[in-house]
């Protein structure tokens, strides 16, 4: 078979699980929708913050709103654990070695979810690159990016941005520390997506948080339950 077939079937193949994805993402959407369910997918690079920040979310949330998290890791139970740990609810995907969740994943923890829910938020594998082609069935797409990963990253791997409804710019405590101009992070990801809506965090001084939260709820569209 000659190198031009073999790349044509490949293009297919990629069409084939991305069209795949897309529908089971519609049905996960369709249903959650229907339930009244915010599902937010957390994206960002390894380490930029994304479990701390849903830590810090359940403190702030959990006595008002019903949570739930759906984990996504290549090994290990840590991050459930640790949601978990806060009296939230909550699933561990492993994809022994993906390096991104797929919609069908999602699909096998739905039935499990507890009857009344507020947020579904869906920390997605460590990655920059590969989660953002693969929708979950979310209504909202988060990217996290950090202070020490540098302020050059959304130009460098504009997908993820591009097709995100925010960025949260975490770690803004070490900015004092390192060479970084925020105001350049924030332009460069405006030029790529001028609808993201931009947050500036800390999980170690609460900075940001009062905005978040305030968005999430805003973006829920319902008061609290009790
Ligand atoms: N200084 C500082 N450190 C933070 C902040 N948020 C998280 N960290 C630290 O960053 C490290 C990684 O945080 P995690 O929340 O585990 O990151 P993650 O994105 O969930 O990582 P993976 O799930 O492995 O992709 C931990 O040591 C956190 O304590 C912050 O706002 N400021
Ligand atoms: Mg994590």
């Amino acid at each position: 078979m000659s190198e031009k077939t073999l790349k044509h079937k490949e293009v297919i193949v990629i069409q084939d699980i991305l069209g795949s994805n897309k529908k089971i993402a519609a049905e996960i959407r369709s249903k959650l929708e229907a339930r009244g369910i915010l599902t937010v997918n957390v994206m960002s690079s390894p380490g930029a913050g994304k479990t701390t920040l849903l830590e810090k979310l359940a403190d702030r949330l959990k006595s008002g709103y019903r949570m739930a998290v759906i984990e996504g890791d290549i090994e290990t139970e840590r991050d459930a654990e640790r949601i978990r740990a806060k009296g939230v609810p909550a699933w561990q995907i492993t994809t022994g070695g993906a390096c991104h969740l797929e919609a069908k994943m999602v699909a096998r923890i739905l039935p499990e979810l507890p009857k009344e829910l507020d947020f579904l938020f869906i920390e997605n594998v460590g990655n920059l690159v590969c989660p953002a082609g693969y929708e979950l069935g979310e209504r909202l797409r988060c990217v996290l990016l950090s202070v020490p990963e540098g302020e050059d990253k959304p130009k460098k791997y504009p997908k993820v941005f591009m097709t995100s409804d925010c960025l949260i710019l975490t770690k803004a405590d070490l900015i004092p520390y390192l060479p970084y101009d925020r105001e350049k992070v924030k332009k460069e990801a405006l030029e790529l997506n001028p609808r993201l809506k931009v947050f500036v965090t800390s999980a170690v001084t609460g900075q940001g948080f009062d905005e978040l939260v305030d968005f999430f709820i805003a973006s829920l569209r319902r008061p609290p339950h009790a």
